[in-house]
């Protein structure tokens, strides 16, 4: 527990509710909704969940079922999700997770999931499409004297939350750094239809809200002091594989400016998380492209090093996804980070409106992609759900221009990621410009499905998938019943059903 003079909490009658994090659990109860924050490993409630879980194993012990529905802004940790996951807490999750119990509880169908475009949870939850929100449990860097609370390292639903919820608790993490005051901007002008006006974001730097998320102090319940790091994201060391695919991006990029089709310092980027994007954001360092700005959902160790070397001015995001290095470097270069990065609630940073307006270039991950161009970020084998589809359609269907990259194949080459139809469909051949693997680039703008499928086969599909996937083209084209996406319907999906019979799409 924080020290009392060092005290993050400036507002007597907020200070008032210091309590122990098991006191702060006793607010929560069986079936309720529980509004958590979090995005990305950031900013998500550290002592509450891990006090919630003992609850929920004392009623277990007593014969007791306590579940309750937990919302979140994304994903956030194993000792959030997965502690809660394990002793079956949750009845139903949103929008958002990539922890692998919560994933396998979900797929075991012991957890209702809902995998939604993240700038759509506010609004539904405004218009009470979910129910009625009972809890908040949200992390803030500080309480001001005057009763504001600093948000934390990601803002994510936290204003949504703290607004809607019966009751508030919070949690005070004093390892935040008091110097992100000041960052944030929380947008307190949206309204649901008929009443909704411009959002009036013209460019990643533009600040159009306060620095802090306003509650009255009634409804704080309990106040929780934790000093405790966010979740680290462990990067892998970057691949040849991702090396690649980042440098066909960057060919494509410095192609399109050649084109005057780009400005030569492009367009304000949106970039998915892992080992493909954090080589993209390597590869842009200290390019040809500058200087560049960034409206995306999150900030990770690549982003940051774009700030540090000035190939990049300005970050809006909705929050931060650090290594423990990357985190380090923030907190200790916080006066020279502070006003070049904004972070915003995710209905402002993933605002439809906004992406069209700046025309953000899109990079996001998928599973696979087919020969026509639809796209699966979030199921595996057309049943069971990797993580969700996050901000990626949010920005993918907006963007100046979507690019989905994959490695042409995944588990050590048994599946092709470009196969003749997908097994689930996230971001349709409408909302998909450009597909990037190891292989090459397909860029889809302007040609007709036959010519995607000849592009997509010829430049995106791993060699040894190439000649399958041609044959099934060639036998489509001359067999099927429509010329305008030939396909052999009783076939599309038997590369799936080879690969879940004998564990590889290969052929024998
Ligand atoms: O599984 O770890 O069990 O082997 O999928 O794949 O190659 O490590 O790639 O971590 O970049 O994830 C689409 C899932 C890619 C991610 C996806 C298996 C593969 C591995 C992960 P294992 P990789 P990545 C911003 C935007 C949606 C959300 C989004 C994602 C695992 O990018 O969740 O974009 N996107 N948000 O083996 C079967 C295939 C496969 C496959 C990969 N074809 N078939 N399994 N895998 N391809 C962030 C937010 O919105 C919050």
């Amino acid at each position: 527990m924080t020290p009392a003079d060092q005290s993050r909490i400036h507002h007597p009658a907020i200070a008032g509710r210091v309590m122990s994090a098991e006191e702060a659990a006793q607010f929560i109860g069986p079936g309720d909704n529980v509004g958590m924050s979090g995005f990305t490993g950031a900013g998500y409630p550290k002592a509450v969940p891990g006090a919630l879980v003992r609850r929920v194993e004392e009623a277990s012990a007593r014969g007791d079922r306590f579940a309750v529905s937990v919302w979140t802004g994304a994903s956030t940790a194993p000792e959030l999700d997965g502690a809660l996951a394990a002793v079956d807490a949750i009845d139903l999750r949103m929008p958002y997770q990539s922890d692998p119990v919560s994933r396998a509880k979900i797929n075991a169908g012991l957890v209702d999931y809902l995998d939604l475009h993240l700038s759509h949870v506010a609004q539904m939850v405004w218009e009470g499409a979910f129910g009625h929100l009972d809890v908040a449990v949200v992390e803030v860097t500080g309480v001001t004297a005057d009763g504001e609370l600093i948000p934390s390292s990601s803002v994510g639903n936290n204003k949504t939350w703290i607004d809607q919820a019966d009751r508030v608790i919070l949690e005070v993490n004093s390892w935040q750094p008091a110097a992100f005051e000041g960052m944030h901007d929380v947008y307190y002008g949206t309204a649901l239809p008929p009443l909704r006006k411009p959002v009036q974001i013209l460019s990643a730097s533009d600040r159009i809200g306060v620095p802090y998320l306003h509650c009255v102090p009634e409804k704080i319940v309990a106040v929780v002091e934790t000093n405790t790091p966010d979740r680290n994201t462990v990067f892998k060391p970057v691949d040849d594989t991702s090396q690649q695919i980042a440098q066909h991006l960057l060919e494509f990029l410095a192609y399109e400016v050649k084109r005057d089709r780009l400005p030569a310092s492009l367009l304000p980027l949106q970039s998915g998380v892992g080992n493909i994007a954090n080589a993209v954001l390597r590869g842009l360092d200290g390019g040809p492209f500058r200087p560049l700005t960034a409206y995306t959902e999150v900030i990770q160790d690549g982003m940051l090093a774009l700030l540090r070397s000035g190939t990049m001015d300005t970050i809006s995001a909705t929050a931060f996804s650090l290594s423990e290095e990357g985190a380090a470097d923030l907190h200790a270069n916080i006066a020279e980070y502070h006003d070049r990065i904004v972070l915003r609630p995710q209905e402002i940073s993933n605002h439809p409106e906004v992406i069209r307006r700046l025309g953000c270039l899109a990079m996001n991950g998928a599973i696979e992609a087919d020969i026509y161009g639809n796209v699966n970020s979030t199921h595996v084998m057309g049943s069971s759900i990797m993580n969700g589809i996050g901000g990626s359609g949010d920005f993918a269907r907006n963007a100046y221009l979507a690019m989905f990259l994959t490695p042409s194949t995944a588990k050590d080459g048994a599946i092709s990621s470009i196969v003749p139809m997908v097994s689930h469909v996230d971001h349709t051949e409408h909302d998909v410009h450009v597909i990037i693997t190891e292989q090459g680039v397909a860029d889809l703008r302007g040609l007709a499905p036959r010519r995607r499928a000849q592009t997509i086969i010829d430049h995106c599909a791993h060699p040894d998938y190439r000649p399958m996937l041609q044959d099934y083209f060639d036998r489509a084209r001359a067999s099927s019943a429509g010329q305008h996406t030939p396909h052999l319907i009783d076939e599309a999906l038997s590369w799936h059903a080879r690969y879940l019979r004998a564990g590889t799409m290969r052929p024998d």
